[in-house]
């Protein structure tokens, strides 16, 4: 939000004085934010950009307006705020058991966990014998690139069997799609299931079931899309219009993709080539490009998110004992890494990643790459010092 009562007026005083770093000093750099709106929007897109983010970040639920009666948080905006990473304390709990023959505590008020409630309501508590995951926030930004490349294009990433005998496997998630939603053109589906690619474990379809969940799952808000209350399972009076919806998925597919940032410093090409070398970028995929689109700028766009969007088996240490969809406990989707050195200032200055944030920096989030990522961890720590810095030097210049 900052950005977008920041940016006009920048823009006003440099129209004015031609002399923009200079006259702004107290605008942020452009590049050090994340939650602005995708260069060459219409000014229709745009509004419609504004109409998204006004209900993402300043519309706060109370009980008047529809707010639980159980519930995780009162707006979007709360835990994305910026739309950068989020912290620990803004973290989400889903339950649910090891194996993946589908979620067996949907009817205990699975998967999500809702620790708070109103006045006269008990909040949720996990059931007994359910494993859980702690996920925190990750950034919601350049999603609407990520949406647009085709399930082909994904396909042709994975290699679910290793054939090529590389130690990685990566493999979509299948999901089975909500009845409101209709696959994609291009769609490509498997056993009646369709390739997921948004959330930790890829289970969510996209950026319509996401938010329609979240307002479900997190505020304890119904739409006609998903009208059941997450209380008592009954069917509600939406509580969000659709109009609503449509302007926040919206605002979530017209985020800018983050600007990386000292990309002359010889650091960080170096550190990219040391991010190719030692395998990182197998499964973090530089470059991926969208397929058409009715938004024309993000329509056939080549873009640097840094991820595959598949599931890999990362190994024990990462292994949480929850599955959603056809990923195991211990598979996670590849994150993207855009953006990854701007984390921090969501974070409250210190840096909280992988899932749950247990990594505090990125050197311990890549010692704890195990599974399929675990070749890759040991040629990183084969490096010299200068080598390692040089990467990383790179990763935060994403
Ligand atoms: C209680 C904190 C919380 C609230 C409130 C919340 N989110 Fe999230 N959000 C998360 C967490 C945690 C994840 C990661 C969940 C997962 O990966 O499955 C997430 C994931 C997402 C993603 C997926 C991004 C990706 O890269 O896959 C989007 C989009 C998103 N949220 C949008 C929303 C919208 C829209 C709202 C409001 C209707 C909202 N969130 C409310 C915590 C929250
Ligand atoms: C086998 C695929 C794979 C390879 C190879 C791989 N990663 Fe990852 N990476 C992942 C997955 C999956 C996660 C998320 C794990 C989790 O959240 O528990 C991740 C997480 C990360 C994170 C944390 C991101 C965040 O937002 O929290 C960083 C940083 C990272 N990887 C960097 C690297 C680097 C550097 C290399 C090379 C040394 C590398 N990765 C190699 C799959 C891979
Ligand atoms: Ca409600
Ligand atoms: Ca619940
Ligand atoms: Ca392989």
């Amino acid at each position: 939000m900052q950005s977008l009562k920041v940016i006009p007026i920048t823009l006003f005083a440099c129209f004015l004085l031609a002399a923009c770093e200079k006259t702004a000093p107290l605008a942020p750099e452009e590049s050090a934010l994340l939650d602005g709106p995708l260069e060459g929007l219409t000014p229709e897109e745009n509004q419609r950009f504004l109409n998204g983010d006004i209900a993402f970040n300043d519309e706060i639920f109370t009980a008047a307006t529809g707010l639980g009666p159980v519930f995780v948080a009162t707006s979007c905006g709360t835990c994305h705020a910026g739309d950068g990473k989020g912290h620990p304390f803004t973290s989400l709990t889903r339950f649910g058991q090891r194996d993946e023959t589908g979620n067996q505590f949907l009817h205990l008020g699975g998967p999500q966990l809702q620790h708070r409630a109103l006045p006269g309501f008990a909040p949720e508590q996990l059931p007994a014998g359910a494993t859980f995951s702690k996920l925190l926030p990750p950034a919601n930004t350049g999603l609407g690139f990520l949406e647009l490349v085709p399930d082909a294009a994904l396909l042709a990433l994975a290699d679910p069997d290793d054939l090529d005998e590389d130690g990685i496997s990566g493999r979509p998630n299948w999901v089975a799609l909500p009845n409101y939603l209709s696959p994609r053109s291009d769609a490509v589906s498997q056993d009646g299931k369709y390739i997921g690619r948004f959330g930790k474990k890829a289970a969510v379809y996209d950026l319509l079931q996401q938010t329609v969940n979240a307002y479900n799952q997190d505020i304890g808000i119904t739409s006609t899309f998903e009208p059941f209350d997450a209380y008592s399972g009954e069917t509600m009076d939406p509580e969000v219009s659709n109009q609503t919806i449509h302007d926040v998925v919206f605002y979530l597919r017209t985020l800018k993709a983050p600007i990386p940032r000292e990309v002359d410093r010889t650091e960080v090409s170096t550190g990219k080539t040391l991010f190719e070398q030692i395998g990182c970028a197998k499964c973090h995929v530089p470059t991926l490009q969208t397929g058409p689109s009715t938004i024309a700028a993000l329509s056939g766009r080549v873009f640097f998110p840094y991820t595959d969007l598949l599931l890999h088996d990362m190994g024990p240490g990462l292994d949480d004992g929850y599955t959603e969809g056809s990923a195991t406990t211990s598979e996670w989707r590849t994150p993207p890494l855009w953006g990854l050195g701007l984390s921090k200032n969501s974070q409250g200055g210190q840096y909280f990643l992988l899932h749950d944030g247990r990594a505090h920096s990125i050197e311990a989030a890549i010692l704890l790459h195990g599974g399929e990522g675990s070749q890759s961890r040991e040629a990183y720590e084969q490096l010299t010092e200068q080598e390692k810095n040089q990467l990383i030097t790179f990763l935060e210049s994403l």
